[in-house]
């Protein structure tokens, strides 16, 4: 079989399609060899002394690991002087990060979640990177939080990396969803999945249990109903998943279907869910429903809500369609 390497496929898209004009090409080149470094560092674990607490905290006041630290650097440096962005803004730092003057700026703006699933780095369960790009709206001051604040339907492009037994990268850039696998000896991605499609229908799901006793009533149900199995409603038995890291759990809805959900509760009831809309619900959203899925609050479409913050957090329901399209019912009834 001929392979294709992302940048391949990348001009392809470009000269053959039309489908993306060349600085959007020359962004995702560039989140990719980020995505390469980043990857070569999670590699390297006890042996580079990259593993434990950074001993900082981020703007969510979570704690940081040496990783995420690193693996912000890494995205900051790649992605500031090669002139296709306007501004940055992620997950562990406070506001937008501007682009220096010294180097040239372009339209784009880039969103990224460096190091999701972290607190699994120490144990060596598989963590990943999370992105999204968006237009700088004309006008608008680039490293201004207004700028970013559009809904998950403006984004561009959207991808994440796992750090799993191999590192894979899955991209859409709003005409399906295509994955990479990193060709570690060659040092390229390698077009390993094109086209992913989600089954309609599933019987894995994922959440944290743990948290029931916090949950809504509709979630209660619709889990209430999977763990009844054959006797129940249902009448079929469901399996459960959990890995903590969300890259990981939605690459393998993405592999085999299945329902991933991280509910709003009352554990923190100042907080409408744990997962970030800018940096992990809206890229997620774009590449599951570009592949067929669904991907709601539970309330309404996820890629339709309009961000009021930039570290905003809202409740996800994403995956297998008929799963989502039912939990989402429930919350509706
Ligand atoms: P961390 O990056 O802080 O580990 O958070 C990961 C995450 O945002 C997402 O990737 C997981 O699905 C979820 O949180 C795990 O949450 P629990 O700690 O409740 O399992």
């Amino acid at each position: 079989m001929r392979s294709v390497s992302l940048s391949r496929f990348l001009i392809d898209e470009q000269w053959q399609k039309h489908a993306i004009p060349s600085d959007l090409r020359l962004l995702v080149e560039v989140v990719a060899r980020a995505i390469k470094a980043i990857s070569i560092n999670v590699g390297k674990g006890a042996l580079a002394g990259v593993l434990g607490d950074a001993g900082s905290g981020n703007v969510q006041g979570e704690a940081q690991k040496k990783l995420d630290v690193i693996a912000n650097e890494i995205l900051l440096e790649a992605n500031e002087w090669g002139g296709h962005l306007a501004a940055m803004a992620s997950e562990e730092m406070e506001g937008p990060h501007a682009i220096p003057h010294r180097f040239p700026k372009g339209e784009y703006l880039l969103l990224f979640d460096p190091l999701d699933g972290s607190s699994n780095i120490d144990v060596n369960v598989s963590v990943g990177t999370i992105f999204s790009v968006l237009r700088c709206p004309e006008g608008v001051d680039p490293t201004s939080e207004q700028a970013f604040l559009q809904p998950g339907t403006a984004q561009v492009c959207a991808g994440f990396a796992v750090f799993g037994p191999s590192t894979v990268l899955v991209l859409t850039m709003g005409q399906g969803v295509h994955a990479f696998t990193l060709d570690r000896e060659v040092g390229s991605f390698v077009l390993t999945r094109e086209d992913i499609r989600i089954p309609e229908d599933t019987k894995e799901f994922a959440i944290n249990m743990s948290n029931q006793r916090h949950w809504e009533s509709p979630v209660q149900r619709y889990i209430g109903e999977l763990l009844a199995g054959k006797s129940g409603p249902r009448g079929t038995d469901f399996n459960m998943r959990w890995v903590a890291s969300m890259v990981a759990d939605v690459y393998r809805i993405l592999t085999r279907g299945g329902i991933f959900m991280y509910p709003r509760d009352t554990k923190e009831p100042g907080k409408a869910g744990r997962l970030r809309l800018m940096y992990e619900a809206n890229p997620m959203a774009m590449i599951i429903e570009q592949a067929g899925g669904g991907a709601t609050t539970g309330r309404e479409r996820i890629l339709d809500v309009q961000p009021t913050a930039l570290h905003q957090r809202i409740a996800v329901y994403l995956g297998s369609k008929n799963e989502v399209d039912r939990v989402t019912g429930y919350h509706q009834g």
